[in-house]
């Protein structure tokens, strides 16, 4: 009923002639007043808009309505376009007519409030109406669609995984188990395996959906539930999958720069990446170990990189770069070794820059059945719990590769976030399951 009260929207009344009658609906964003005047800013999914309620052009219920209503009241209001440069957007609307549809109780996100981040999260439910989190979510949005845009376009196919498995893809410590009718099932902590399963019939999948992770490490860059984006190719080498990955990571970020510059500039403090045209520089990870231990860290090759390593690391670049090369002690079992050092894997992980550090890991897939039933007991796993994932071996399985992409971490990058859970609209940590 409402809706069809609407005939503009905060960004578009801006652009409206002088007198222009506009009837808009949205929420008490904040409030003042100012001698005969309230000066509201009214909130809709488009922006702000600048209301002016006058004493003397008011009938006087309806001011009173004005000036009873507290912050954060949905309204449906009436009035005409003033163009004002003192407005924020250089126009207002002066009220005809001023409507509380749903009344709102004193707002209890205080300017005290503000300070502590932790009841701003437990709030979170009302504070993702601020414009901070308005703009997050908007380039996030655009970030996934121009995920999705991207593969679409390359002629991959979207297909959906479980959520409920038995197995681990990336190590046991991290599984999240579940009670599954008197069995222990496990959240997925990615779409990998199924993906190498439907890449014999569709070669080139791609998969958006949450994955889960049980990660004790309470860092910036952790979630326990994160959007994956992933993908797998067929008759693909690892050199093939890190062309598709700087491709892809290029297209979101330049696209999304393109359509979502006013929100990205809103919350971005510095200017923005500048090239992100690839092909990105490839850094071995010996020749990264070998910079770490320069600089000073405790680091040794075989060692994974910690959180304060993959910062120093990433800073001391200003485009996105692969790390190549991983030793085989530090990857999962599925990976592929180099045949030229069999010490090391076909694999790789893009970086952000600015301290930002890893945004994707991929490579190439043990395609032989032999070779991976070895590599799970070499790694003391049981090749009973990876039987399906075996036996696609057994039937014309090819060479493949594939990566997985956090859609967090790249929007943390993107918008410099203090903290990944800054990028989510209800973040999972294990810390925070509510609201
Ligand atoms: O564990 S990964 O490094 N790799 C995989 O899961 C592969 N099985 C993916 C694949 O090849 N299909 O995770 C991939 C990416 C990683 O680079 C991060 O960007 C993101 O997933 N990731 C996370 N984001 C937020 N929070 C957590 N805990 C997290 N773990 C991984």
């Amino acid at each position: 009923m409402w809706l069809a009260y609407r005939n503009s929207n905060s960004k578009d009344a801006k652009l409206l002639p002088e007198d222009k009658k506009v009837r808009l609906l949205g929420w008490i964003a904040s409030k003042r007043e100012h001698g005969k005047k309230i000066f509201i800013s009214l909130r809709d999914r488009y922006g702000y808009i600048q209301l002016v309620a006058n004493k003397d052009q008011l009938p006087e219920d309806v001011f009173t309505n004005v000036k009873e209503a507290y912050l954060e009241s949905a309204v449906a209001v009436e009035g005409q376009i003033k163009k004002d440069p003192r407005a924020p957007g250089g126009a207002e609307v002066h009220l005809s007519n001023f409507i509380v549809i749903s009344k709102s109780e004193e707002w209890p996100i205080t300017l005290s409030a503000l300070k502590s981040p932790e009841f701003l999260f437990d709030k979170r439910h009302l504070t993702i109406r601020g414009p901070k989190s308005r703009a997050v979510m908007l380039v996030r949005a655009a970030l996934l669609k121009n995920a999705i845009d991207y593969f679409i376009k390359n002629d991959y196919v979207w297909i959906q995984a479980p959520t409920f498995i038995t197995s681990a893809v990336e190590g046991g410590a991290t599984l999240f188990p579940v009670e599954y009718f008197g069995r222990v099932a496990y959240l997925t902590q990615s779409a990998q395996f199924y993906e190498e399963a439907v890449i014999c019939a569709l070669e080139k999948v791609f998969v958006v959906q949450p994955s889960f992770r049980s990660e004790k490490s309470r860092t910036r860059k952790h979630l326990t539930e994160f959007w994956h984006i992933e993908a797998e190719v067929a008759f693909a080498s690892h050199e093939d999958i890190m062309k598709v990955e700087e491709e892809l990571l290029s297209h979101m970020i330049n696209k999304t720069i393109e359509e979502m510059s006013d929100e990205i500039n809103f919350v971005r403090k510095g200017k923005l990446p500048s090239s992100l045209e690839p092909p990105y520089e490839k850094l071995s990870y010996d020749e990264a170990i070998f910079m770490l231990q320069k600089k000073g860290f405790d680091i040794e090759w075989g060692d994974d990189f910690g959180a304060r390593e993959e910062r120093a690391l990433s800073k001391m670049f200003d485009k996105p770069f692969f790390v190549t090369g991983y030793p085989v002690v530090t990857r999962s079992f599925y990976h592929m070794k180099d045949p030229n050092r069999p010490e090391v894997t076909l694999s790789s992980d893009l970086f952000a820059p600015e301290g930002y550090g890893e945004i994707t890991s991929g490579g190439q897939r043990i395609h032989s059945y032999e070779e991976l039933y070895n590599k799970i007991l070499e790694m003391g796993l049981n090749p009973e719990e990876y039987d399906w994932y075996l036996e696609i071996r057994k039937y014309g399985m090819p060479p493949h590769s594939g990566f997985g992409l956090g859609l967090e971490r790249v929007l943390t990058w993107l918008l410099k976030l203090p903290h990944i859970r800054d990028s989510t609209l209800f973040p999972r940590t294990p810390a925070r399951l509510h609201p």
